[in-house]
């Protein structure tokens, strides 16, 4: 059954925004290999209460595209935003919600809350949340490398969850698409050291930087996201600079992969560069791997691998694209070649949307996981 929830102030304001990634003129082909992803994606999340936390955000807006595809409609659905939100209509599902504060959504008593709403927030709100009994599915940065909070690809480590879990962080964006395809090759080869090297979409930092990159290419001149402007432009930066020289999504990268393959022996570096891309993230890969493989036998692997599909037919120019990964679940894998500059190594390209498996998808997967589980 569905519930609504009308607020005492029904508000008269018209939604603040409309969804704000404009996608839809892209030309899109459908992918070359069949969908193999989400095997697991049951019904569970129907009988459940569940608030999604910034739900007016680009990835908040994402989880419901996902729920609304796979057809997961929770029995009470609490949509939750900053104060001046608060009120405000929010459609899912043909029906007409009303954006909850967090106290508000706190004393309607769910049984789980996506958050994605920023570190600022997770970190005062979460723990709120799961001091109410409220499991929380967190996707900033506030709680990932807290050695007490799992940080979760179902695919990969959902087995260490239970029920005591009431704060459980999903990974980076980048770091998602890319531990879907180490795992695999690190137990089949052991993998040495990774150099990576990312080009990211703006949807990444937000309906600001998308709004910077539309206004850039309509002439406008309006707020801007990043120091320089994106259009027809890319820079080495993702988040902030560190005292190492590093930015912060290069360090997320390294120290969310070794807790994620709960392996820090493999030596990581990574550069991170914004391009004038919305549909998602692509990653260059470079791995050093201990054993010596096949390249038949990896692309096999890999496209054996929930969640993965191979885009890798040179002589037809098939190759993973941001163009045709946005909107779609799965992280598309392709240029699976050697490295012939040195032993056991290996080259690819991997791209995925970032708001979905990068955030909504994976976020709503775990949800499932632990529905499915008997973990809430
Ligand atoms: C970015 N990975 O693309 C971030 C978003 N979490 O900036």
């Amino acid at each position: 059954m569905l519930i609504t929830f009308p607020l005492a102030h029904s508000p008269t304001r018209p939604l603040a925004h409309s969804p704000t990634r404009p996608l839809a003129h892209l030309p899109t082909r459908p992918p070359a290999h069949p969908s193999t992803f989400f095997p697991t994606f049951a019904q569970n999340l129907t009988q459940m209460k569940l608030a999604i936390v910034g739900a007016t955000g680009l990835v908040g807006r994402e989880i419901l595209k996902v729920l609304d595809e796979h057809k997961i409609y929770p029995e009470t659905f609490i949509p939750v935003a900053s104060a001046r939100s608060a009120g405000l209509p929010l459609t899912f599902n043909h029906h007409r919600y009303f954006i909850h504060t967090h106290e508000q959504a706190i004393a309607a008593k769910p049984e789980m809350a996506i958050f994605s709403a920023g570190a600022a927030t997770s970190r005062e709100w979460a723990p709120r949340y799961a001091a109410a009994g409220v499991t929380v599915i967190d996707n900033s940065s506030a709680w990932r490398m807290n050695p007490e909070i799992p940080l979760i690809v179902p695919e990969i480590n959902a087995a260490v969850l239970t029920r005591n879990h009431k704060i459980i962080a999903n990974p980076n964006c980048s770091t998602i698409q890319l531990v879907l395809v180490l795992a695999p090759l690190h137990a089949a080869y052991r993998i040495k050291r990774i150099v990576a090297s990312t080009y990211q979409s703006v949807t990444g930092t937000g309906a600001k930087a998308v709004k910077q990159l539309e206004n850039e290419r309509n002439g406008i001149v309006g707020e801007m996201a990043y120091p320089y402007p994106i259009d027809l432009n890319l820079f080495p930066h993702g988040g902030e600079f560190l005292d190492n020289g590093y930015t912060s999504e290069e360090m997320k990268l390294v120290h969310e992969t070794h807790k994620i393959l709960n392996d820090n022996s493999i030596r990581i570096t990574a550069t991170i560069v914004r391009v004038p891309v919305l549909g998602g993230h692509s990653e260059a890969i470079n791995l050093e791997f201990e054993r010596d493989f096949i390249i038949d036998d990896i692309t096999k692997l890999l496209s054996n691998t929930p969640g993965i599909v191979i885009h890798d037919d040179i002589k037809n120019n098939i190759y993973p694209m941001p163009l045709h990964a946005a909107g779609k679940d799965e992280v598309f894998v392709g240029r699976i070649r050697r490295d012939e500059s040195q032993p056991n190594s290996l080259n690819l390209f991997i791209v995925a949307d970032n708001l979905r498996k990068g955030a909504a998808t994976n976020a709503v997967q775990i949800a499932e996981y632990l529905t499915t589980n008997n973990l809430i």
